[in-house]
């Protein structure tokens, strides 16, 4: 297989990305969103160094590696955080791209345990485009200091896909991960839920998937591409039309289906603006549906302290003059403020150099002596 970046707006961060796939070979990809440890996992699994830290956004580029598990070779490749298919930034489209494009046998969806209902959008979105999905819930050493408990044989039902809890940090559950990997690779083949939206744009994509369904010939579903078409995602479709030679647009079948689609949702009040709003409000309510049987907070109130301060730092009324009184505190600091430390320091070095030359003078040391040790190295020094 070979993937690369092709004609569209991404070429700069993921310039000729090209996977050379053995036989037998499977190709996994791991997804999710920023900062839940998808590098950890690869590099846990893989032995390389992709960079990781605490903050969101390290990866930008899609990186492979090579792994075997109970004789089975994958190529694992770590792609970039998004918070949703629907690609907003260059690092995104790197994603999207892999996970639609990219022809992985499976797609792994790493997601943070602490706030997993937040992570369940980007799942769903991932199970309209394949069924070949393994949900691993990392940073469960986290979520049990936090007093959280995931049922994941709940979650799994909820979903139609395997789950796997996993501390990626301390490897835990990356061998039962790649277990259920491997039988999503090789045999199972999942029954995922599907996303229902409301009743016209249902109709509306009843309309619209038979005319797409022919000229979908890179397993990417009818259904999905024909809301986006809905939805006029225009950077979607000319990435179909870029690595899978689609051109939907320019077909007079789906072009006329597409007209009488979008007649239907204007005639039920659904202008393309409100038939996005109504996808992601869908989604969303889809992941609280999904979560909401699934996480329990063992300790009422655990979080209370971090949402009074959450309130307060991100309220419009009080947020403001917080972020401008720390900015004023950090502009004293540089100015001002760090002259203090900064004094009592040179006092206390001061101090000491005074003391050296009191006891050289005890020693009856030469005047050089104290001038070239004293003043010269410790001054320097100090
Ligand atoms: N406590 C704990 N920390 C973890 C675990 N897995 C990853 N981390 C930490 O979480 C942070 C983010 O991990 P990364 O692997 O960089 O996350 P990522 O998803 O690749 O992030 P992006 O590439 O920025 O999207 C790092 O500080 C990791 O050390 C875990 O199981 N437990
Ligand atoms: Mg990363």
């Amino acid at each position: 297989m070979g993937l690369t970046s092709g004609s569209t707006g991404k070429r700069a961060v993921d310039s000729g990305f090209v996977i050379e796939r053995g036989p037998g070979e499977r190709v996994i990809a791991l997804a999710g969103n920023p900062n839940v440890g998808k590098s950890t996992v690869f590099n846990e699994l893989t032995g390389l160094n992709q960079h990781t830290g605490n903050w969101p956004g390290k990866t930008v580029t899609n990186a492979q590696g090579r792994y075997t598990h109970k004789g089975r070779e994958y190529i694992m490749v770590d792609i970039p955080g998004t918070y949703s298919l629907m690609a907003h930034s260059v690092e995104e489209e790197v994603a999207r791209d892999f996970i639609c494009f990219g022809d992985p046998d499976a797609v792994v969806v790493v997601c943070d345990a602490t706030c997993l209902e937040r992570n369940m959008n980007l799942v769903l979105q991932t199970l309209e485009i394949t069924d070949r999905v393994v949900v691993c819930v990392n940073l469960m050493d986290e979520a049990r200091k936090k007093h959280i408990e995931i049922d994941f044989g709940k979650l799994s039902e909820n979903l139609g896909v395997p789950v796997v809890g996993a501390s990626a940090r301390s490897r835990e559950g990356l061998d039962e991960l790649m277990d259920a990997v491997g039988r999503v690779v090789e045999s199972d083949r999942c029954e995922p839920v599907r996303l229902r939206y409301p009743q016209a744009v249902e109709d509306a994509l009843a309309l619209l998937a038979p005319a797409v369904e022919p000229l979908c010939t890179g397993g990417i579903p009818a259904r999905w591409i024909s809301l986006k078409l809905l939805a006029d995602d225009t950077q979607l479709i000319e990435a179909l039309g870029s690595y899978q030679r689609c051109n939907l647009l320019a077909n007079d079948g789906v072009a006329s289906a597409l007209q009488r689609a979008r007649a239907l949702l204007a005639g039920q009040g659904f202008s393309i603006e409100k038939l996005r709003d109504i996808i992601v409000s869908s989604i969303v309510l889809h992941a609280e549906e999904t979560c909401s049987d699934v996480v329990t907070f063992r300790r009422e109130g655990y979080n209370d302290r971090d949402r009074r301060l959450d309130r307060i730092l991100t309220s419009r009324a009080t947020g403001i003059p917080v972020m401008l009184l720390m900015l004023a505190v950090v502009f004293w600091l540089t100015i001002t403020g760090a002259n203090y430390p900064s004094q009592l320091l040179a006092d206390a070095l001061f101090w000491v150099q005074d003391r050296l030359t009191e006891f050289f003078v005890w020693m009856g040391a030469p005047l050089w002596v104290n001038s070239l040790l004293v003043e010269g190295v410790y001054r320097v020094l100090a």
